[in-house]
């Protein structure tokens, strides 16, 4: 029970890594705001999950990439849960493109719902947090990525730069109200957004053979990590980033 009582909200919290910190903040004793695109079903289940384990849950649908979905979503759940103490920017995309023709509609995507989406959001965040002025913890799922390249990613890959850095700033801009801004760096984890990419079998066991641990992630992994920047064990701890990779980035031989 680390979030006992705290009110958190999560971007892109209908399937994946969103929709496990969603419901493993909610185990660990937090109220649940979750932001969805467009899936309501996974939306509703996540709401279930989350009143299941006895705390209180909102869904609130909105476009990351539409600058004005961010107020919305973090007024509409401060309201439905009073107030707000830990947001999550989880909302996120990776099509798969080779670099040299690749669409610039491709590019333009990724880039508005990666990178302007979590500013959008995280800023919107932090007004609140400041106003309520009881601090706060901001947490950003950028990526292993920030760090390394992938051929078919050169429009993903910039944007978890982007994200790392955005929660760097972001740590000393809002150190003064005692919010803490960190960011997560999750590596291989299996959910929707690799499926395709990781239905090519050698690519799949070329991935597993890079992590000491034997294994790729699951949704479950990032749990644990998040809900501890979440809370207050992590009341030092800000500007840093936590990768989450099974061991994936040291292993070079
Ligand atoms: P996912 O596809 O299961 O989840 C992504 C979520 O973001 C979905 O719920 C989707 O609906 C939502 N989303 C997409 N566009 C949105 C928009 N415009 N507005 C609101 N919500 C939107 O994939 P995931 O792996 O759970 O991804 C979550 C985050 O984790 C992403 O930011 C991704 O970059 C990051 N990440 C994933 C991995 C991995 O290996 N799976 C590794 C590192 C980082
Ligand atoms: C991550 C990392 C993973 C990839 C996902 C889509 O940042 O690169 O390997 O599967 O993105």
């Amino acid at each position: 029970m680390l979030l006992e009582g705290k009110k958190l909200l999560v971007t892109g919290a209908s399937a994946g890594i969103g929709r496990a910190i969603a419901i493993g903040a909610a185990h660990h004793g937090a109220h649940v705001a979750i932001n969805y695109h467009a899936d309501d079903d996974g939306a509703a289940s996540a709401v279930e999950e989350i009143e299941r384990a006895g705390r209180r849950a909102v869904a609130i649908k909105g476009d990351v990439a539409d600058p004005d979905s961010a107020p919305a979503f973090v007024e509409g759940a401060a309201e439905a849960l009073g107030g707000v103490d830990v947001f999550v920017s989880n909302a996120g995309i990776c099509p798969f493109h080779a670099f040299l023709d690749m669409p610039r509609e491709t590019l333009e995507r990724t880039l508005q719902v990666n990178l302007h989406g979590a500013w959008y959001m995280v800023q919107a965040a932090a007004q609140r947090m400041v106003a309520q002025d009881r601090g706060g913890s901001i947490i950003a799922v950028s990526s292993i990525s920030a760090l390394v390249g992938g051929e078919f990613q050169t429009h993903y890959t910039p944007t978890k730069a982007g994200v790392l850095s955005l929660m760097q700033s972001a740590a000393i801009a809002l150190g003064k109200h005692k919010i803490r801004c960190n960011a997560l760096l999750p590596g291989t984890i299996l959910t929707d957004i690799n499926k395709d990419d990781l239905s090519d079998p050698a690519k799949r066991s070329y991935m597993e053979g890079r992590v000491p641990l034997g294994r790729l992630g699951q949704p479950e992994d990032m749990v644990g990590p998040a809900v501890f920047l979440a809370s207050d064990l992590a009341a030092y701890v800000t500007g840093a980033s936590l990768l989450v990779d099974g061991g994936a980035f040291v292993n070079l031989q």
